[in-house]
């Protein structure tokens, strides 16, 4: 059986971290069978979830654990024109590259209180005695890696102004559309999914946060989406 590791769920929601619960989406949207091991990012081949196994092989990184799941299982691109291909791809690194690292902005520096409910969510899981050190350990190095993007070295209302952006084109590239791409989801949709509830449906506040929920289309998307594909979440 096709194992997915991932960080635990939390905030009942499929997976704190948007790229688990992107590779999470995907493997449902195509009706791909698939267990799942709770674990954290030191454990993985490349020090980042998610990771999959299937059979002998061991894959990391949500696009290419993707790429796997297309050419062994299902396609669920295999209906795009080449424009259409175009755009999946210039947004999904639109959301992966750019919008997330303001979320993560958001959960690791942005205020005392959303670091808290980031920490307790990542690393409750760890014996107590050992928790508060690797927390302060990940932390430093998630900030330096936010700074090492560029986003980190800009100020707060900077920060969001950005982020705010990349919502806006989310929102108006979504319409009024079931998916980002019509009728069917597709790879775009996992990624989306995956990103919207990490940044407008979880404990972490922001004016990120605010502004996504303002937007009614993507409210009602992520609902719909959850509501669709993790009935067992409800
Ligand atoms: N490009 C990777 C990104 C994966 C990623 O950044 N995962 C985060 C969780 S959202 C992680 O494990 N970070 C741990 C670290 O950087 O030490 C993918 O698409 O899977």
């Amino acid at each position: 059986m096709l194992m997915l590791y991932q960080f635990a769920r939390t905030w009942g929601n499929p997976n704190l971290s948007h790229f688990c619960c992107k590779t999470e989406t995907y493997l449902r949207m195509a009706g791909i069978e698939y267990d799942i091991k709770t674990t954290l990012p030191l454990f993985a081949p490349k020090g980042k979830l998610p990771y999959i196994e299937d059979g002998d092989l061991k894959l990391a990184d949500s696009r290419f654990i993707i790429r796997h799941f297309k050419t062994r299982y299902k396609d669920l691109d295999q209906d795009l024109t080449s424009a259409e291909a175009a755009l999946s791809l210039a947004m999904q690194r639109l959301i992966e590259e750019h919008l997330f690292w303001v979320t993560m902005y958001s959960r690791w520096q942005y205020t005392d209180a959303n670091w808290q409910v980031n920490k307790k969510a990542i690393f409750g899981v760890l014996p107590p005695g050992i928790r508060d050190v690797v927390a302060s350990i990940y932390r430093y190095k998630i900030n330096q890696q936010i700074y090492g993007h560029g986003t980190g070295r800009h100020k707060p209302n900077e920060i969001f102004e950005l982020g705010m952006l990349d919502v806006d084109a989310l929102a108006a590239c979504l319409g009024e559309k079931r998916y980002f791409l019509g009728d069917q989801p597709t790879t775009l949709d996992a990624s989306a999914f995956g990103f919207l509830i990490n940044t407008l449906g979880c404990p972490i506040e922001s004016p990120l946060k605010e502004h996504a929920l303002s937007k009614d289309n993507l409210r009602n998307y992520v609902d719909r989406i959850k509501a669709e594909y993790y009935p067992d979440l409800q």
